[in-house]
């Protein structure tokens, strides 16, 4: 008789443990119409830890976006030849899942294959190249992939356009005539500006507001903007965030955060920065699931035994959802206590 009390406090301690550890991202992303999603590693059916990797994605996202796969240095190789093998294999992963793809990247000015900047082009060459390079993928993809980040990161830092090989031998119509050809090879895909460092208004981000808006008064077809957000544990302006993405809402467009991470100094106190981790997250998708322009929150892959962060930015890693061994982080939770939050206040 003794026990019975002590056992009824450890079970219905447990009860929302088993609760929230039951219910997935992407059942309560489902609930409020959003798509929750990630980076796929790059042929990761063939990780040693593929079925644990596949399970967890399978169970918690939505959307996928090949992390590398749909680039130009894979898809397609050499001029006359493309390589849709491995990219397929995302999207089969993806449609045995019930997952969305979202395809990255048209165009870009890295990962190009060596036989784009091995040597110099006229602009009638590269426009035809380019055009080739959109109509084919976008075609071969018609219907399967639902989104494109057409254009990638074309504006510099300080806010004017890259110098990148497509800029400086075509002038800056190869974005306008990128969105028009991808139109052209699928009407229904949903077509993206994507770029880092243009979630707070700062000069980038006006240049990039700007540049859309005045596609847009032409008549050319972009639909959505992406919000990288590559961060780190300090966050963001928030108020700046909300803002931006109320401005970019205004004009019309769907909002997509594309490739979420949150970095952290991978030396001090892990218990305090995964905190802040978890906080930085929670506002996000706080701000994000107020502006019904948000479609899709993506982070750009989930277990940080696979990030491209660590090995970019010195001393900072463990910069998503779920640990090296697959287990979920504090942000996990955090995100989940949003959402279900924001279930409550739907209702
Ligand atoms: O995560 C990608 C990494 O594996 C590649 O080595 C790198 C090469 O440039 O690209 C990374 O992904 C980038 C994405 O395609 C565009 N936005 C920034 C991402 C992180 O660099």
């Amino acid at each position: 008789m003794k026990i019975l009390p002590s056992v009824l406090i450890l079970l219905l301690g447990c009860v929302p443990v088993f609760s929230s550890q039951n219910v997935s991202l992407r059942e309560l992303a489902e609930k409020l119409n959003i798509y929750i999603g990630f980076a796929a590693i790059n042929n990761f059916w063939s990780l040693s830890d593929a079925e644990k990797y596949m399970e967890v994605a399978r169970r918690e996202f939505n959307i996928l976006t090949p992390e590398n796969q749909m680039k130009w240095d894979t898809i397609h190789p050499e001029r006359d030849r493309y390589n849709f093998t491995p990219a397929e294999k995302h999207v089969e992963f993806a449609e045995e899942n019930d997952m969305i793809v979202h395809g990255h990247t048209l165009v870009w000015h890295n990962q190009l294959p060596g036989w784009i900047t091995g040597r110099e082009w006229t602009k009638e060459e590269l426009l035809n190249v380019l055009e080739d390079h959109i109509k084919t993928v976008v075609s071969h993809f018609k219907g399967r992939v639902k989104i494109w980040d057409v254009v990638n990161e074309a504006v510099s830092d300080s806010g004017t356009y890259r110098e990148s090989v497509w800029y400086k031998t075509i002038g800056p119509e190869y974005i306008e005539k990128a969105f028009r050809w991808a139109k052209e090879a699928d009407p229904d895909a949903i077509l993206i500006y994507n770029d880092y460092s243009i979630e707070e208004i700062n000069a980038k981000s006006n240049f990039v507001y700007n540049m859309i808006k005045e596609l847009k008064e032409k008549g050319v077809p972009v639909d959505g903007i992406g919000f990288q957000m590559h961060i780190d544990y300090r966050g963001l302006n928030y108020d700046s965030f909300r803002r931006n993405l109320e401005r970019f809402a205004k004009l019309g467009l769907q909002i997509y955060i594309t490739e979420m991470d949150v970095r952290i100094p991978l030396s001090g106190s892990e218990e305090y920065y995964l905190k802040k981790q978890a906080e930085v997250c929670a506002k996000i998708f706080d701000i994000c699931l107020d502006n019904p322009a948000v479609k899709a929150i993506q982070f750009w892959g989930f277990t940080d035994k696979y990030s491209w962060v660590p090995g970019f930015f010195k001393g900072y890693g463990k910069a998503l959802l779920f640990d090296e061994n697959y287990n979920p982080k504090p942000c996990y939770y955090a995100i989940k206590e949003v959402l279900e939050k924001k279930i409550e206040e739907r209702k």
